[in-house]
């Protein structure tokens, strides 16, 4: 092997290691080292060892076998107010996951038609769900359960341990944080979104406190499933984005581990050509980033409702939009569409306001040049 490779090698070693301690953040780096390059030493053995073609290099994909044998499942009783007591059914064995957590059961929570179809429309957007795929996705909806809730219920408290993920299919939940010893509201959900992923990726106490404002439903998935389905899947997003975010240059000044939060919590999106991302006047909820293809942001004018919508920019890879509807707190000021087929990753707006603080002012500047090109806009129009 020349000196070349053994140095791609390593870097891709250290890659792994680095990518795992950000994901696990454990508080013995030389143990966690000893314990993550046994596993990668088990695993390439593995793949020496078995008939299938052999792959080179170490990849840390935790990827399922397909031949899963379901084994039988215990159905339990259905209560639509508490989580009901679930179906089981072991799983197969597959080496490339945690020992521990192969050995968990799989959670089923049987539903009506009619739940179903609540659940699935329910889920349709949630962000965290959009690189799952199908047969992930299914077990996803198989393990989720029915929470309803009533006005000022506390849902989850700041500090606890976490223990579900929340899925909104109704209702208005206030996100409230300790400040100075006093709860503060910094922000709520409307009917839409998702919650409480937080303390079941990073192993971390509840960062917020979210309470219903209303009467409300909401899906609750149980960490275990959450950690065996969208945590695992996180390493391989983190891989698949972060050359992208890398190269994204509004969040240049952002460091790794911040940058790699953001990969955490954001879906893809892919649009046709033509199709609309953005409708000016809309309510809006979340972030985009072009991350291939090309949008077009078109203005019309709000008062005359026929107006002719005037094409003002293009975004294409490493730009983004939607932002300024969530700094100013306003309904979307453009419409933006597709050019050609596009895909966008999406981060919502609670993300962002957690994570893209530092590049504030990066975003603020850019805005106040929209309203210098707003104004020359409307002195060329004035003057023709
Ligand atoms: P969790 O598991 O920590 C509380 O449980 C949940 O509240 C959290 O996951 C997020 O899903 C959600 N900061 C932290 N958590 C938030 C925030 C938030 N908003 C929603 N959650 N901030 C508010 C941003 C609008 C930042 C406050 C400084
Ligand atoms: P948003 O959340 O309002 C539409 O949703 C997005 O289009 C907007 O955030 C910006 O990200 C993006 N004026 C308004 N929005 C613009 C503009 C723009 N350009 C991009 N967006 N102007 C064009 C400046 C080159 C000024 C219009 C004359």
């Amino acid at each position: 092997m020349g000196s070349s490779e053994t140095l791609a090698g390593l870097q891709e070693l250290l890659h792994g290691y680095t990518v795992e301690v950000l994901r696990c953040r454990p508080t013995d780096l030389v143990e966690f080292a000893v314990q993550h390059f046994t596993r990668v030493l088990e695993k390439q053995r593995n793949e020496q060892g078995s008939t299938k073609s052999a792959k080179k290099g170490v990849t840390f994909d935790a990827k399922e076998e397909e031949d899963e044998e379901e084994q039988d499942v215990t159905v339990g009783e259905y209560s639509p107010l508490a989580p009901p007591a679930a179906a089981v059914c072991a799983e197969a064995y597959n080496p490339d996951e945690d020992e521990e957590e192969d050995e968990e059961p799989r959670v089923v929570h049987p539903k009506t038609d009619e739940q179903r179809r609540r659940l699935q429309d329910s889920c349709r957007d949630i962000l965290l769900f959009k690189s799952l795929d199908d047969e992930q996705f299914s077990e996803v909806l198989e393990a989720m359960f029915e929470v309803l809730v009533k006005p000022q219920e506390h849902i989850i408290d700041q500090g606890d341990d976490g223990d579900n993920f929340y899925v909104i299919e109704k209702g208005v939940y206030e996100i409230f944080v300790k400040t100075d010893g006093a709860d503060v509201c910094v922000g709520k959900y409307d009917n839409k979104g998702s919650f409480g992923e937080l303390a079941l990726m990073y192993n971390t106490p509840r960062a917020a406190t979210i309470m219903a404002a209303m009467d409300g439903a909401l899906w609750g998935l149980d960490r275990a499933t959450f950690h065996r389905l969208i945590v695992k899947n996180n390493a391989k997003k983190r891989r698949t984005y972060e050359a992208f975010i890398e190269s994204v240059p509004l969040l240049a000044s952002l460091e790794l581990p911040e940058r790699m939060k953001i990969v955490d919590v954001l879906g893809a999106r892919v649009y046709k050509d033509g199709e609309r991302v953005i409708s000016q006047g809309e309510k809006a909820d979340c972030f985009y980033m072009v991350e291939s293809g090309e949008v077009r942001i078109t203005i019309k004018n709000k008062v005359k409702q026929d107006s002719v919508e005037v094409e003002v920019a293009r975004c294409t890879r490493g730009e983004y939009f939607g932002e300024l509807a969530l700094v100013t707190n306003k309904p979307r000021a453009a419409s933006v569409y597709a050019v050609g087929a596009t895909k966008c990753l999406v981060i919502d707006v609670q993300a962002f306001e957690r994570l893209l603080g530092p590049c504030m002012d990066i975003m603020k500047r850019n805005i106040s040049q929209y309203e210098d090109q707003l104004v020359a806009l409307l002195g060329s129009r004035a003057k023709q």
